[in-house]
Parts: C-alpha cells; sequence; structure tokens
C-alpha cells in the first residue's frame, strides 16, 4: 500500500504540473482528493491492514494528502499569476500611439469674405437677395440700359446658352428682378456666380463672384452712397481706412463712380500691393439710372437709389495677399488650408 501511495503522489505531480488552467487543475483535485478520488479510495482498504501496519500507513497516506494539496495550491497561484498576465497583455493601451485624427474641414477662403461682406450689409439692414445664373438677354443687358451695340453684349465676352438666354455676366438681373417684383424700399445685395468668356490668367477666370448692391427708396442721394460705402470699406479693411471716389461711366447709373481705398498694407505710403499710389480700387457704384427705374416700374420722379458692385474674388485676392485667381478653383488643400 505504501508503493501504491507513492505512485499516486508521483502521479499526481505530473497532473498538476500540467494543468493550463484553474478548470483541469479543479479536475485534478477530484481525481485524487475527491469522494471518488484515487487517494480516498485507496484508504478506504486501510482496514484490511494489520494494526501495526495501520499507523504507519494512516500517517504516510496524510502525508501525500498534505503534499497534493499544496502541490494544487502552488500551481494554482501559479495559473492565477499566468492567467492575469496574459488579460494584462490582451488589454494593454499603448498610450503612445498616436490617434487617428479626424481632419476637420473649414469654409473657402473666398465664403469666408463673402460671409464678412454679408454681415456687414445685413448688419445695415439689407436682405439677400439670389436669382438664376442663367439668364435672359433681357435682364442681363436690356433693362440695365446697355446699348444694343455695348461690347460687353459680344458673342466673345458672354456665354450664350441661345440667342436670348446668357450666363450672366453680373448679378445686376437679380436687382432688376427684385425691383420689379417688389415696391421700395429696396435694401438688398446679391451676391453670386457669374460668368465671362475672359482669357484664364493669374487675374482672369471665366467664372467669378460678385457682390451687388441696390438701395431705392425716396430721397436717396449721392451722400446716402458715400456714407454707405466708406462705412463698408472700414468695416471690411479697418476703421482707419479712407475712401475715394473717382467718376467713372456705366449705363446703368448715372452718375457714376470708382472707389478706391487707402491701401491696407502700407496705410497709404505706397507699397508693392498698391502698386506705390497708396490707394487700391474695390468697387464700381453710382445713382441707378432714371431709364433703368423706370424700366423697372419705378417712378423715377418720386423715388431714386444707388447701386454697387464688386468682385469678391479680387478683394479676397487683395485682402490675403493672393497672387493668382486660379488658386480659388483648384482645390489644391495646400492651399485651402492655408485659410
Ligand atoms: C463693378 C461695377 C456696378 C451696378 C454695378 C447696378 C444694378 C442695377 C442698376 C444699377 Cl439693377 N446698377 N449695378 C452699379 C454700378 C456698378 O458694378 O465694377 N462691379 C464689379
Amino acid at each position: 500500500m505504501k508503493e501504491q501511495l507513492l505512485e499516486i503522489l508521483e502521479k499526481s505531480k505530473i497532473d498538476i504540473k500540467s494543468a493550463e488552467n484553474l478548470n483541469q487543475l479543479d479536475q485534478f483535485r477530484v481525481k485524487y482528493l475527491g469522494k471518488k478520488g484515487e487517494l480516498t479510495l485507496l484508504l478506504r482498504g486501510m482496514g484490511k491492514l494489520s494494526s501495526e501496519e495501520r499507523p504507519v500507513i494512516g500517517k504516510l497516506a496524510n502525508e501525500v494528502r498534505t503534499d497534493i494539496e499544496s502541490l494544487l495550491e502552488e500551481n494554482k497561484s501559479v495559473i492565477k499569476e499566468k492567467e492575469k498576465f496574459a488579460r494584462l497583455e490582451s488589454e494593454v493601451i499603448d498610450v503612445t500611439m498616436s490617434r487617428k485624427t479626424k481632419k476637420v474641414g473649414h469654409k473657402h477662403p473666398l465664403t469666408l469674405v463673402l460671409d464678412e461682406i454679408k454681415s456687414i450689409f445685413i448688419g445695415m439692414g439689407y436682405k439677400i437677395a439670389e436669382g438664376p445664373e442663367v439668364e435672359t438677354v433681357y435682364h442681363n443687358f436690356d433693362a440695365l440700359n446697355a446699348p444694343k451695340d455695348h461690347p460687353s453684349r459680344d458673342f466673345s465676352d458672354t456665354f450664350y446658352i441661345a440667342n436670348d438666354i446668357l450666363l450672366r455676366t453680373q448679378t445686376s438681373p437679380v436687382q432688376i428682378r427684385t425691383m420689379k417684383n417688389s415696391k421700395p424700399p429696396i435694401r438688398i445685395i446679391s451676391p453670386g456666380r457669374c460668368f465671362r468668356s475672359d482669357e484664364i490668367d493669374a487675374t482672369h477666370s471665366p467664372m467669378f463672384h460678385q457682390v451687388e448692391g441696390l438701395v431705392i427708396d425716396k430721397n436717396i442721394t449721392m451722400g446716402d452712397l458715400k456714407g454707405t460705402l466708406d462705412t463698408f470699406a472700414k468695416r471690411l479693411f479697418g476703421i482707419n481706412t479712407k475712401t475715394k471716389f473717382r467718376p467713372h461711366y456705366f449705363p446703368f447709373t448715372e452718375p457714376s463712380g470708382e472707389v478706391d481705398v487707402s491701401c491696407f498694407k502700407c496705410g497709404g505710403s505706397g507699397c508693392r500691393m498698391c502698386k506705390g499710389s497708396g490707394w487700391i480700387e474695390i468697387l464700381g457704384c453710382g445713382m441707378v439710372h432714371p431709364n433703368v427705374l423706370e424700366e423697372c416700374g419705378i417712378d423715377p420722379e418720386i423715388y431714386s437709389g444707388f447701386a454697387f458692385g464688386m468682385g469678391v474674388d479680387r478683394i479676397t485676392m487683395m485682402k490675403h495677399e493672393i497672387d493668382d485667381i486660379r488658386l480659388f478653383f483648384e482645390n489644391d488643400m495646400r492651399f485651402i488650408d492655408q485659410f
């Protein structure tokens, strides 16, 4: 029986060492020490032993049991340690790993400047008016008092879709439609795309952006025009900006003028930006021609008004010192991301 006991001990050692998890280890505990375990069954046969043998075997059996129990206990902590380590390993978070950055988009430089222009005029009580980019010759030229032989009407300058249909060359048709469809007082700006069949170069694009403005009411004067545009220039380019009104000619306004602002780079002393003159041209304007008012059903004896137009692309180029208009439309992120 002594040999059998030692054999059980040896077998259990091998089994217990081979256990890979707590479940297996428990199975081995049952196999040796359980109610029907090998050691338990063997000890049932102790009754057959002589009275001399019994205490000796009993002592040995107890030692074997404690040995197996401590083996089980030992391996249990080894397995637990291993499992803990494996779990930690699998749950490890590399805090030094660079995160996946989501690139946040932003507005196009033209949209940023357009937003600025819009909010200045909204602040002065203007409404935004929009209209079609595909227009009639009537709304784009005739209603604007443009002579039948005006060069801008030429096929070489304007994109015609049909005899009488074209891509608008400015956003004035929006103002024409507004005057025809509503009664004064009118206070609107019309931002939008315009099209001219220009040769493409650093300062010309066949598609560009304009903001026109129109005010019609009783007693509107050149003073209102100058005050409005001076306020606009100071808000867009800075409070120290001066404005200068130079006479000009447009068929749709009389009198007409162009507005220069004191150079916002050098303050007027002369630099590369203003080509040494100290002044930068930003827009055209004038008092709405009586023929245009009449054509739109507004009595020029009762009402008067002013209008102006500016190129958003040009103003954005000046504000951000961009030297090529084509950069706006190429969508090269190296350019776009700078704003
Ligand atoms: C420029 C000049 C201008 C207007 C646009 C206008 C519209 C109507 C009646 C009268 Cl419906 N005038 N628009 C007036 C003066 C100048 O634009 O240089 N634009 C880029």
